[in-house]
């Protein structure tokens, strides 16, 4: 490790098609702020870049559907995004976007060198192409019927109903979705990189070469060459993206994932003129933080490309992190399952640093993980809270109390007193393991260990209760619990940028020079503190509550507005439906149907008469929600035996595509007995 003489950081670019969310925060850019940030106090030579990443098919989709054009929306999204990153404090050095001018000539020139190199083969296969429009169609522009379940709505790529994936070419009866016509097989040529040539490098330099890497990324690489590197096309038919520099190559860009990873080298080179030391001396540590669904691009890809250049570097270690869902259901940008960041601050004005605690303390590090919101409230009160703000705020002011704000000097100090200072330098020693090992769960845990050997500390040995038999005892504690607090304004900084700021302000100590973390003496005697301020707040039930409703609210609306709502039956003539006798009844009575999950008996009355019925609904409503109410009853349908119970007619009911049962009555109350026709 430490013969690199520098860092380069690199962090997935995040798709120009939507805002961000937590799960990306968790998943790629908050460990990489982490490592960022810590490299930096090292001292360390580093830079950190990423950028939006704005090509690629679903943007053109989601231009078409908002009536505009691919630009517009990755500028639109491009700002949201890049404002979220700087509002949470990820401080890359460069936060770029692949519609750059720089970035398009470094795509350019890169698959220029390929294909004079010799690297590509090129291939002429047929594909799909809608003649109406005059467009070689992308996987996601072609519907029909799925060969497994029939489906009629299934992509080019996959159907989302079974979940198979599928070739557009299996679909039954294909249909454009740019006309609707019936797309035509075309014969098209593209260049495909030949990864099944670079197999056995891959294989040494990984499965021999990187033992080290975390097991998610080494698993997924070595089952990917187990099944054999097969070549992957780098072009595509389509008019967004980098055009293939070739003459006769018109209508035709660089496949995304082809020039997105490209997109750091070209914000390496419009951050630095230096930009290939970064990317070509050997001596600099490549890093890639991204989330599990890229590793494949990152650690088999990408290396083939940069290896068929030449003069690059790979990458040292690809830390990819498993999945954040969110009260236990996955994270979903089209089901607007999330918490967006935009919004976050919004509603949580000034809790960056809660959200970045919470997020840590949960990161879906070596198997995906569950963001729920009681989770978020626990962790700010019983941690934040109760535990770092505590002890901050109480060595903050009973230093002000006791000696006007000014550090007082150290006497002889007891076993204890040294005990809890020799804790700082092996505290900070795990918590560097730790880091280097990209295990920020682990690192955070140690961080906080800090804070709560302070709390401990104040709590055995209450100054509180010395300062008239012993006052030189309680300047050893505040001197002690104050360069606690000063090991924690440099300790904190990787994690919680915004409170390490508050404490250093607070303290008035500017260093975040990680070195003098660990030491016992950073304050001297006289320093003069500012006045304390609070670090954390209290996190109330009710602002919990909004959050959860308004999820709730996202599920109902989701539920209601799934397709899979069930075809129109057959045509009846208006005596057929005149022969159902429908009536408004009132409940009685109530009860379960013993041994049964979904029965319930219910009394009603009809109008007609009070009639005994068993109903389905169990799962749904208790006896006593059911007392009382109006329903509409089927009167006329031939009695029945159910459980032995003769049930005379049926309660209607709406049932939701999910299965979900709903009682129908009048909008206001009607006399029982009134028809329904
Ligand atoms: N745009 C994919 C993603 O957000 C992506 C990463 C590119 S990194 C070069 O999952
Ligand atoms: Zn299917």
């Amino acid at each position: 490790m430490s013969n690199y003489k520098r860092y380069l950081i690199t962090s997935a670019l995040p798709y120009a098609n939507g805002p961000v969310h937590i799960g990306h925060l968790a998943g790629v850019y908050i460990p990489s702020d982490i490592y960022t940030r810590y490299l930096r106090a090292k001292g360390a030579d580093v830079i950190s870049v990423c950028g939006s990443d704005e090509h690629g098919v679903p943007i053109t989709i989601k231009a078409r559907h908002e009536n505009t054009t691919p630009q517009a929306v990755v500028d639109k999204y491009h700002a949201i995004i890049k404002e979220s990153f700087k509002q949470f404090g990820i401080d890359f050095d460069i936060y770029s976007r692949t519609t750059s001018p720089v970035h398009y000539e470094t795509a350019s020139e890169f698959f220029k060198k390929l294909y004079e190199k010799g690297v590509f083969v090129e291939k002429v296969t047929d594909q799909y192409y809608d003649e109406e429009v005059g467009q070689f169609l992308a996987d996601r522009y072609i519907t029909g019927t799925c060969p497994h379940c029939g489906n009629p709505n299934a992509y080019g790529d996959q159907c989302e109903k079974c979940g198979t994936s599928l070739n557009a070419t299996d679909l039954i009866d294909p249909r454009s979705t740019l006309s609707g016509s019936k797309p035509i097989l075309k014969a098209t040529r593209h260049w495909f990189l030949p990864l099944d040539k670079f197999q056995p490098e891959l294989e040494k330099w990984i499965l021999e070469d990187h033992k080290e890497w975390k097991a998610n990324v080494y698993g997924q690489c070595k089952s990917w060459l187990d099944q054999g590197l097969q070549p992957r096309a780098v072009s595509r038919d389509l008019d967004w993206g980098v055009p293939v520099p070739l003459d006769g190559a018109e209508g035709k860009v660089l496949y995304v994932w082809f020039d997105a990873p490209i997109g750091y080298i070209s914000a390496t080179k419009e951050l630095t003129p230096n930009w290939e030391k970064y990317w070509k001396d050997s001596d600099t540590r490549l890093i890639h933080f991204i989330g599990k669904d890229n590793i494949v691009f990152h650690c088999i890809i990408f290396p083939s490309m940069l290896k068929a250049y030449g003069d690059y570097i790979l990458p040292d270690n690809v830390p990819a992190n498993e999945f954040l869902n969110l009260e236990g259901d996955k994270i979903s940008t089209s089901r607007n399952w999330a918490v967006w960041l935009n919004e976050y601050l919004v509603e949580f004005p000034g809790k960056q640093d809660v959200l970045r605690y919470v997020l840590t303390a949960n990161m879906p590090e070596t198997k995906d993980n569950d963001f729920t919101w009681k989770d978020f409230q626990t962790r700010n009160n019983s941690e934040l809270v109760a535990i770092l703000g505590n002890f901050v705020n109480r060595a903050m002011v009973l230093t002000h109390k006791y000696f006007d704000g000014k550090l007082p000097a150290r006497n002889t100090l007891t076993d204890y007193d040294n005990s809890v200072l020799h804790e700082l330098p092996r505290i900070k020693e795990r918590l560097e393991h730790n880091l280097e090992e990209f295990k920020f769960r682990e690192a955070l845990k140690e961080a906080m260990n800090i804070a709560r050997l302070g709390n401990k500390y104040l709590a055995d040995t209450e100054p509180w209760k010395l300062m008239e038999k012993d006052p030189r005892q309680v300047a050893n504690i505040l001197n002690i619990a104050m360069q606690i607090t000063a090991n924690l304004s440099i300790i904190l900084e990787p994690f919680l940028p915004f409170t390490a700021e508050k404490i250093r302000k607070m303290i008035n100590f500017q260093s975040k020079e990680w070195k003098l973390a660990g030491l016992d003496s950073l304050l001297a005697p006289g320093h003069i503190l500012d006045k304390p301020q609070l670090l954390f707040d209290k996190i109330e039930d009710d602002v919990i509550a909004v959050q959860l409703n308004k999820l709730q609210a996202t599920k109902l609306v989701n539920q209601n507005s799934v397709k899979n709502v069930p075809e129109q039956k057959g045509s009846i003539s208006y005596d057929d439906f005149s022969k159902m006798d429908i009536r408004v009844a009132t409940v009685l009575d109530a009860e379960r149907v013993p041994k049964t999950q979904k029965l319930l008996k219910l009394k009603v009355d009809t109008g007609i008469d009070v009639r005994t019925l068993v109903s389905g609904i169990a799962e749904y409503f208790t006896p006593e929600e059911m007392v009382g109410r109006q329903v509409l009853v089927l009167a006329n349908l031939e009695p029945r035996k159910i459980r032995g119970i003769d049930s005379h007619g049926m309660i209607l009911m709406a049932e939701d595509t999910s299965g979900k049962l709903q009682l129908v009555s009048p909008a206001a109350k009607v006399s029982n007995g009134s028809t329904v026709k």
